[in-house]
């Protein structure tokens, strides 16, 4: 299975309950090498940038409002079939429908304040990454 990346952010839920060091054990311990991370405050444009595709749904404004509502960190992962393996570590995007010990389960209140984003293909992945972060702030591959 080839070595691959994608992107990842803590939302403001999960920062506001002190969870950044418990989810970032989650990635390691599921084998996700962290090698890119910041911390930013996203503005609305930011926020309604990244998530453009949902732009015409009912939940959008909601959503701009909660991942705007305070600082999220964002990261680049890297690992064995890191998409895919990322998508079950967090669980399902409703964290009622979520599997037990995945992280929306264990950290998520509600479908709207889910605790975490992830990629969910290998094409999103590289849009997101350069959509927060440039060249230089990323690690270079070492494998
Ligand atoms: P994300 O993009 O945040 O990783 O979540 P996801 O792929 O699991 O879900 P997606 O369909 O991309 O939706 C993005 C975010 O919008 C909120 N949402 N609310 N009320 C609703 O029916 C509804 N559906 C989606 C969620 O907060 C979801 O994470
Ligand atoms: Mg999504």
């Amino acid at each position: 299975m080839a070595i691959e990346r994608t992107f990842s952010i803590i939302k403001p839920d999960a920062v506001a309950k002190n969870l950044i060091g418990a989810i970032y054990n989650r990635f390691e311990t599921a084998g996700l090498k962290v090698v890119a991370a910041k911390m930013v405050h996203l503005d609305q444009a930011k926020a309604e940038g990244f998530y453009a595709e949902h732009s015409e749904r009912p939940f959008f404004k909601a959503l701009v409002d909660f991942m705007t509502s305070g600082p999220v960190m964002v990261q680049v992962l890297e690992g064995e079939n890191a998409v895919l393996r990322h998508r079950e570590i967090m669980g399902a995007t409703n964290p009622a429908d979520a599997l037990a010990g995945t992280l929306r389960a264990d950290y998520a209140d509600s479908i709207d304040e889910n605790a975490v984003h992830g990629s969910d293909a290998a094409a999103s992945a590289a849009r997101e990454i350069a959509y927060f972060f440039s060249d230089e702030e990323v690690c270079p591959r070492t494998r």
